[in-house]
């Protein structure tokens, strides 16, 4: 299939239609709801709530011409056995993984909080990939979801702009993917990391 040039920066990107997927990085209840664990560590919500419209008509853009939709969750199993010490130490007492907060426990699978919010939810058999770290490739099956598809190309999106996404451009990178990262359909709590 021919590329179409997507205009970015800091040059054209190729865009391979058959060859790429829009990764949705942790549009999690956790993160984005008034009240959850975003909030409750201090966190501006409406700065990731924002990204929700635009992401919500690429998802729809990409769905509608055939292009994989990849949606990931940040999270950990019931009995935290896959969240080490340093992670789970970190945060003031009560705000931590595994607490309960507004929307259960604190990015637990299987919690309310811990699933995406209702205008992306995955439709029809779409890869959701639970991740116990900040990266998708690390302790998932997502190397090898790309590569039973033929896919070399990601379209990067979702939250937070310097945590996750930052962490999975630069993985999928090291593995040899073409990344484009749609500005306006990430998000930060910090209008200075998200600039
Ligand atoms: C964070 C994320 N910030 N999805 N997770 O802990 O960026």
């Amino acid at each position: 299939m021919n590329p179409i040039t997507v205009p970015a920066e800091p040059s054209a990107f190729p865009l391979i239609p058959g060859q790429t997927a829009l990764i949705v990085i942790d549009m999690q209840r956790d993160f984005l709801l008034p009240g959850g664990f975003g909030e409750r560590l201090g966190n501006d919500v409406g700065q990731l709530l924002k990204v929700v419209p635009p992401l919500a008509a690429l998802i729809a853009a990409a769905r509608d011409a055939g292009i994989l939709v990849i949606h990931t969750r940040e999270g950990h199993l019931p009995d935290l056995s896959d969240c080490p010490p340093a992670k789970l130490n970190r945060g003031a007492p009560s705000r931590r993984i595994g607490d309960p907060g507004k929307y259960g426990r604190i990015l637990i699978r299987g919690e309310y909080g811990h699933d995406i919010v209702d205008e992306l939810s995955p439709v029809n058999g779409e890869v959701v990939i639970d991740k116990p770290g900040k990266g998708a490739f690390y302790a998932t099956d997502l190397q090898d979801v790309l590569t039973a598809a033929g896919v070399t190309q990601l379209l990067v999106t979702g939250v937070t702009t310097e945590v996750c996404v930052h962490t999975n451009t630069r993985e999928a990178n090291d593995r040899g993917y073409e990344c484009l990262v749609v500005s306006d359909c990430v998000g930060s709590y910090f209008p200075e990391f998200q600039r």
